[in-house]
């Protein structure tokens, strides 16, 4: 490398090279002076036949996720400037930066009982989902929304935002957001809110304002039709959620369509405005895998993080493997295939089937026409 050029430009062997001359090495220190990089070199895996992720399969345990955010809450106040006490999922090939995926971030994010997050606003796109507990309100644009097990809470960018713990034990839930991607492609903007929102925010309806407007199947208001490019529903309720997967698997033991694969449910949260993804960014969907069903391996470009909502099994991605149950979240990378096992299981908690809640960037991916999809056959 000379002194002033960040990369070196080498010479690659083979038939189709010119010869390595002294000639040919000042041609390429010449190029790494003025900052150029000729495309024949060894520039390293950049045009790949496939997708090749930089991300690795990874899987977080919810215990330890759990346990680390509660040490968390007894150390380290919530308030300004730190904004949130959310702790993100690194894959660990990804450079040390807080990202689940390329794309993604994930966080577990942990209120203690009485405690606000202050209110701000970011363009990046999020949603919560909640696999135990209760007792928090997102306040969204000053309609509070309250957070059960179960129930998965998009908010789309932009839009003013708060948490408020009202009940006497902690919450743990988690965030899934675009920040990655934001960050990437340097779009972002954020400001901050008020650092106490009012008395009347702090109420704890049992439904939010957003909900009796656009929790109607089917209904929408007249007065605000239009598609929206983020869903104005801010609660998908666990009790839809799980009649949407009964019905689905019931309908296949009938002999009817509907189940994506034998013995696997699959939904989607769409924006009741124009039938679409709930943000425009993030994809959300809902799988239940009944006991002893193993899916077929699937690829997909873009990646996806998965959360076990209920029971357990075994998934596998790519040349990783494991024994997962409720709460543990997992990664795969873009084009890596994708299965699992559902288990029958031992705990009385848990319906039986595997549940897995998923998200990804698959919107982004079909926007620009660059999704694709394959299912291998297994047997
Ligand atoms: O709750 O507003 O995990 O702004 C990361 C950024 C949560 C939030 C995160 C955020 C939030
Ligand atoms: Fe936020």
């Amino acid at each position: 490398m000379t002194d002033t050029s960040p990369f070196t430009v080498v010479a690659k062997e083979g038939p189709d090279q010119p010869p390595v001359t002294p000639e040919l090495e000042d041609l390429y220190r010449g190029f790494e002076k003025a900052l150029l990089v000729p495309l024949w070199t060894e520039i390293g895996g950049l045009m790949p036949h496939q997708p090749a992720s930089k991300a690795t399969p990874h899987l977080w345990e919810w215990t330890t996720l759990v346990e680390l955010a509660g040490k968390a809450g007894e150390l380290v106040p919530v308030g300004r400037g730190g904004e949130r006490r959310a702790i993100a999922l690194a894959n660990p090939s990804l450079g040390g930066r807080p990202y689940a995926t390329p794309t993604l971030w994930a966080a577990i994010q942990y209120l203690m009982p009485g405690e606000d997050a202050p209110e701000h606003r970011h363009t990046q796109n999020a949603f919560r989902f909640v696999v135990e507990g209760e007792g928090v309100w997102t306040v969204v644009e000053r309609d509070p929304v309250p957070m059960r097990r179960g129930d998965f809470l998009p908010q789309a960018g932009m839009h003013w935002h708060a948490h408020h713990n009202a009940a006497s034990t902690p919450m743990a839930w988690i965030d899934g957001l675009d920040i990655p991607f934001q960050y990437e492609v340097e779009s972002q903007f954020f400001d901050f809110g008020r650092d106490t929102i009012s008395e009347a925010e702090h109420a704890t309806p049992d439904r939010s304002r957003a909900e009796r407007l656009w929790g109607h199947p089917g209904i929408a208001p007249v007065s605000q039709l239009g598609s929206l490019p983020g869903s104005p529903l801010l609660a998908y309720r666990w009790v839809d959620t799980d009649a949407a997967l009964v019905d689905q698997l019931d309908l296949e033991r009938e002999g009817f369509p509907g189940v994506v694969e034998p013995g696997h449910a699959l939904v989607r949260f769409t924006n009741p405005t124009n039938g679409g993804d709930v943000l425009p960014t993030i994809r959300t969907q809902f799988h239940r895998v009944t006991p002893g069903t193993q899916t077929a391996p699937r690829r997909e470009t873009g990646s996806s993080v998965y959360q076990v909502f209920d029971g357990s099994g075994r998934v596998t991605v790519g040349d990783h493997a494991w024994s997962v149950t409720r709460g543990d979240l997992f990664v795969v990378p873009s084009w890596q295939p994708f299965s699992v096992v559902s288990q029958a299981s031992a705990s009385d908690s848990d319906s039986g089937a595997l549940d897995l809640f998923q998200f990804s960037d698959a919107p982004i991916l079909e926007r620009l026409n660059l999704f694709k999809s394959t299912v291998e056959d297994h047997s």
